[in-house]
């Protein structure tokens, strides 16, 4: 087992931001340097945590689910994949790319949903026990372009049928957290077209691998 832990990158972003294109790119250039990467996305990843996605995401369940009840199914599917997949994997020297991590908690729970910052934070240590992604992609745009374009793309899930205010609060939370912590958070203007976005993601994905000493992506 390799003694250097491995480096945890993250992908955030709001409705239609194009996460899934971007994740597909980003494992394709790690494979590409030589990097052993673990794919993972939350809700999910686990099949507790794929079961837990399902009832957060379930559109039937519109109404029936409180804030609290949310925030504590996030952080529930959250401590499995940490347990089960996340610490395991850097423990032996993994890399471990997710579609979404504890961020999107205080961007949807705390922006989204009004819910305590203080009291995501304590769930944040007790669940990831101070996990911290090394790098964090945001994918931000403005709320119209991305409802569009997820609208565009097929039936709403719970969350998706919330209203555009809500997510204005969720971007905004977003776009606080990666202003509050520049070394971690990368953003990426998300409403370019798609080869200019890939284009800066190829950019922040190489800097940080000749941060790393990892060799350069071309
Ligand atoms: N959630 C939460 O509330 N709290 C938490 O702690 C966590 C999650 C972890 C599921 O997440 C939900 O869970 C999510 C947040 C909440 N809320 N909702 N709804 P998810 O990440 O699985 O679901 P999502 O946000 O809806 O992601 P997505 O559906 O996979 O969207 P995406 O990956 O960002 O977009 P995409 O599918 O890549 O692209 C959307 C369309 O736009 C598609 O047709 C693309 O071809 C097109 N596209 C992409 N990029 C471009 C550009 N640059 N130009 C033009 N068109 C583009």
């Amino acid at each position: 087992m390799s003694a250097t832990r491995g480096k945890f990158i993250t992908l955030e972003g709001g409705e239609g931001a194009g996460k899934s294109t971007v994740l597909n790119t980003l494992r394709e250039l790690l494979a590409a340097a030589g990097v052993d990467v673990v794919v993972t996305r939350e809700p999910g990843g686990t099949p507790a945590g794929e079961a837990i996605r399902g009832v957060l995401l379930d559109p039937a369940l519109r109404g029936g689910i409180a804030p609290e009840t949310e925030l504590l199914l996030m952080f529930a599917a959250r401590a499995q994949l940490v347990r089960e997949t996340v610490a395991p994997a850097l423990a032996a020297g993994r890399w471990v790319l997710s579609d979404r991590f504890t961020d999107a908690s205080y961007a949807y729970q705390g922006g989204g949903r009004g819910q305590p910052l203080e009291r995501i934070a304590g769930l944040e240590r007790w669940v990831a026990e101070g996990l911290q992604p090394d790098l964090t992609l945001l994918l931000d745009l403005p709320v119209g372009i991305g409802l569009a374009r997820a609208r565009g793309r097929g039936p709403a899930d719970r969350i998706e049928l919330e209203a555009q205010d809500f997510f204005e609060r969720v971007r905004e939370a977003y776009r606080a957290r990666a202003a509050s912590q520049p070394a971690r958070f990368r953003v990426v203007d998300a409403s370019q077209p798609l080869d200019a976005v890939l284009e800066r993601v190829r950019g922040v994905l190489a800097e940080f691998l000749a941060a790393q000493g990892s060799g350069v992506v071309s």
